[in-house]
């Protein structure tokens, strides 16, 4: 599989691609199936209708990889904190006060159903399709678990400073029940898992170091242990300056890149030989036109000779017109 071969450092052309939140509302059939599942907990919750927004954009534009369609806030959910996605508003949680409050040993019973999405998916997915399981890094999960929305995360930021026993002992249970929500997923049929730390950049070096660098790096250990031959991806988005110490020390296998850091700048910080993933502006690909296709074959000749996943640098927007990404995968695939 060509993917696989990516992630063990291989490189492979055409790179691979697929593209973060490629399941999503740009697409209609996507608007279709979550108006038929109600809201969209009901939608990550629904094996059946899980699979087929999962399987849609794989069908349509022929991505190497499909991603398990659920939320990194399911887990929290499953943990037992208050979870509902006001509509246009994203999410909301009563933000968490006493860890006493978090069971975990009720968690794998309440997402069950998403260990039967993947299962579904290795099923019905060609052989040669990867399916990545994911889940949130911690620190990223726990912005939300404290703050109980997105939006700067400014308690979890004063916590980490006054508190940081409290947001010490979130993460050590966040980090273990991470440790059993993707060895499931593995062992329901997810090929490679992806830690999504998007908000690893609000926190200085100290703090990276403790809260974003050691669960991840805890994470990737146990589940190797457990797994063998597992391949892990890391998005430690924004990570700036700290992004060579993340590759080399949180034990990923390929590191995502956002778009503010440049392909050339982040193999300057990083070992010889680390694999990225990434990282095309998500503006480009609502733009198109030539803006996309000149900053497309930039991108692939700077990736030419060097093991690359193809991604965007974030999540694709809802007002991307389909045309566009048709277009982007035509570009690399027919790159000789
Ligand atoms: O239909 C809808 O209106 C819901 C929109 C939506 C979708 C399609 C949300 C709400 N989540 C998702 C799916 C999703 N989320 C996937 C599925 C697979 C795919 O990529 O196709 C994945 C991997 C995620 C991961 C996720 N959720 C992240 C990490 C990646 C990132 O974007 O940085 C984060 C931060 C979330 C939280 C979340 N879920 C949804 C929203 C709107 C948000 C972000 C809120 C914020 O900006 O703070």
């Amino acid at each position: 599989m060509k993917f696989r071969d990516v992630l063990g450092k291989k490189e492979v052309w055409p790179p691979p691609i697929w593209l973060m939140r490629q399941a999503g509302r740009y697409l209609p059939e996507y608007r279709a199936t979550r108006a038929k599942a109600g809201d969209f907990i009901s939608l990550c919750l629904n094996p059946v209708l899980a699979e087929e927004v999962t399987l849609q954009p794989i069908h349509k534009f022929g991505f190497d990889a499909a991603i398990l369609f659920s939320d990194i806030l399911i887990l929290p959910m499953a943990l037992g904190q208050g979870l509902r996605f006001a509509e246009g508003e994203g999410p909301r949680m009563p933000p968490l006060e006493d860890i006493g409050t978090l069971k975990p040993e009720q968690a794998a019973g309440v997402y069950a159903p998403v260990m039967e999405t993947v299962s579904r998916l290795r099923g019905s997915l060609p052989q040669e399709t990867a399916l990545i399981g994911f889940a949130g890094g911690p620190a990223t999960v726990a912005c939300y678990m404290l703050d109980g929305q997105g939006g700067g995360f400014p308690r979890t930021r004063r916590l980490a400073y006054e508190q940081p026993d409290f947001v010490r002992q979130v993460l050590k249970v966040l980090t273990e029940a991470t440790i059993e929500y993707l060895s499931a997923q593995v062992k329901a049929g997810a090929d490679c898992v992806m830690l999504f730390e998007s908000w690893a950049g609000i926190f200085p070096p100290a703090q990276f170091r403790e809260f974003v660098i050691s669960p991840n790096r805890r994470i990737c250990e146990i589940l190797k242990e457990r797994h063998k031959g597992l391949k892990i991806i890391g998005f430690p988005r924004l990570a700036g300056l700290m992004l060579g110490e993340y590759a080399r020390e949180a034990g990923v296998d390929a590191v995502g890149l956002d778009s503010v850091t440049g392909l050339p700048e982040a193999r300057a910080a990083c070992t010889a030989g680390t694999v990225f993933q990434g990282n095309l502006d998500p503006l480009l690909l609502k733009l198109g036109g030539r803006a996309m296709d000149e900053a497309v074959k930039r991108m692939l000749d700077e990736v030419r000779g060097h093991p690359h996943i193809l991604n965007l640098g974030h999540g694709i927007t809802p007002d991307v017109p389909e045309a566009h990404v048709a277009r982007l995968v035509e570009l690399v695939r027919q790159s000789g």
